[in-house]
């Protein structure tokens, strides 16, 4: 069996002593996408220091614990950490492998921000010896993985960098990996979904795939690291384009008085068409934010990425103005809102259009607001304090008058248009057609 990290000897200056031994693994960034690799990896039976700049995740998961909701998680983090293959630290070690997994935000004007990236690349730095292999899994605009190479040379000029595009390597290898997994799904899928693995070299790729190899039943496809960073950003533009037409579908729906439900469901029984379901908008913090990084890269050409976004941008205004002409024809009423989270049967409220027009909401009807949210305890950040009520299921029906429903979360999925016979009711998702 091979020794795990050792946390007396494998952090801090002097670690860069010992070269790492080829099985220990160091995940930067313990978040949805770096706890769950984490945890997998150590599975597998890699040694793995997780490192995070929070005490508070660092302490969380060396209990055995997680900091976010993911089906299967707490149980493969709880093994990982009994088992010593995984351990957490708010400093870097000497590792054969890096694994960048840090947030990649929307600066001003929607354009990347990749310094968490860029300083993971700094914190990873002193301590890399020859023959290790750094890999980005951040979302990152096209050009992320040669500006790691970069930082990393002009803070190590005695290693020798690969070059993108040259046919082999240098001291080390550097490649791009998307994570493209569901979030509700992330550890099955990060087993079972087909990888793409961009080097800078093809050396580099293959040095990345090898550790792919180990853990993933898909395909691990190789290619250079600007192709696989533009197949992560196509990968969500894609979605996003497909779920801006079913949205922009609803509101010409609206307009010319027609079900929008029925109007979907029938066109696609034509057998090449496939039209993904309108809903309040697009959240999470991976669909809303991604396409903008295409537009970030090529500008004038990335026409329908843009009014993409902007469509499904839109959708949460126009869903909030359809509320409001409900809340007008009743004035006194109290509205229950059925679901916060950005999407069914998840507790992740970034950037979900449903909280969003909730918060704004509240800001003039205050306790009139009833929220019913079965993946939270106590309400969201933004809500707190507005006075809106986090209530259940029966209670909201039995004192609202408005019914919308936000999220078609599985608890909410019992519900019949008998059920809120006498209400006006407002359904952004279709559930209660389905
Ligand atoms: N949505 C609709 N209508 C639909 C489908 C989705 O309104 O028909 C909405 C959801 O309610 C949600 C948003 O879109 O607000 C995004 O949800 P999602 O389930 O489409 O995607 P995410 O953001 O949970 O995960 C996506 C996935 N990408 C693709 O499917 C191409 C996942 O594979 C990626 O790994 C993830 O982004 C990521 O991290 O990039």
């Amino acid at each position: 069996m091979n020794a795990p990290f050792d946390a007396t000897t494998a952090f801090g200056p002097d670690a860069a002593i010992q070269p790492a031994p080829d099985h220990q693994i160091a995940v930067i960034g313990l978040g949805y996408i770096g706890l769950p690799t984490a945890a997998v990896l150590a599975s597998y039976g890699w040694d793995v220091c997780g490192v995070d700049v929070s005490n508070h995740v660092v302490e969380t998961v060396n209990a055995g614990g997680v900091h976010i909701e993911e089906r299967d998680l707490d149980r493969l983090v709880g093994e990982a950490i009994s088992s010593q293959r995984l351990v957490a630290s708010t400093l870097v070690p000497a590792a054969h492998y890096y694994m960048i997994a840090v947030p990649t935000p929307l600066g001003p004007d929607n354009a990347p921000d990749i310094s968490y990236v860029e300083a993971a690349a700094r914190s990873i730095a002193p301590n890399i010896l020859p023959g290790a292999c750094i890999i980005v899994e951040s979302t990152s605009p096209v050009g992320t993985t040669e500006r790691v190479a970069q930082i990393i040379a002009d803070i190590r000029p005695d290693l020798n960098m690969p070059k993108f595009g040259a046919e082999t390597g240098g001291d080390i290898a550097i490649a791009y990996c998307p994570e493209r997994v569901l979030p509700g799904k992330i550890v099955q899928e990060l087993v079972n979904n087909d990888r793409v693995v961009g080097g800078m070299t093809p050396d580099c790729a293959e040095s990345a795939a090898a550790l792919y190899k180990s853990f993933v039943k898909g395909d691990c496809l190789v290619t250079n690291s600007r192709v696989a960073e533009t197949v992560k950003l196509v990968e969500n533009s894609f979605r996003d384009v497909n779920i801006a037409f079913a949205n922009e579908l609803s509101m010409i729906a609206d307009e010319i008085g027609v079900d929008v439900w029925d109007v979907i469901r029938l066109a696609n029984r034509h057998p090449r068409v496939n039209i993904l379901q309108p809903g309040p908008g697009v959240g999470g913090h991976c669909i809303a934010v991604d396409p903008w990084f295409l537009v970030a890269g090529a500008p004038k050409s990335a026409r329908i990425v843009r009014t993409a976004r902007e469509v499904n941008d839109h959708k949460a205004v126009h869903t909030e103005r359809r509320i409001r002409a409900l809340i007008s024809a009743a004035p006194d009423a109290k509205v229950a809102l059925l679901g916060l989270a950005f999407k069914p049967d998840i507790d992740d409220f970034r950037e979900s259009p449903a909280l969003e027009i909730a918060e704004n909401l509240c800001a003039d009807l205050g306790e009139r607001v009833l929220a019913v949210e079965p993946f939270t305890e106590k309400l969201p950040k933004g809500l707190e304090g507005t006075g809106a009520v986090l209530t259940g299921l029966d209670a909201a029906l039995s004192e609202a008058e408005i019914v919308v429903v936000l999220v078609d979360h599985s608890a909410f999925k019992h519900l019949t248009p008998a059920d809120l016979a006498g209400k006006l009711v407002f359904d952004t998702r279709g559930m209660l057609k389905k």
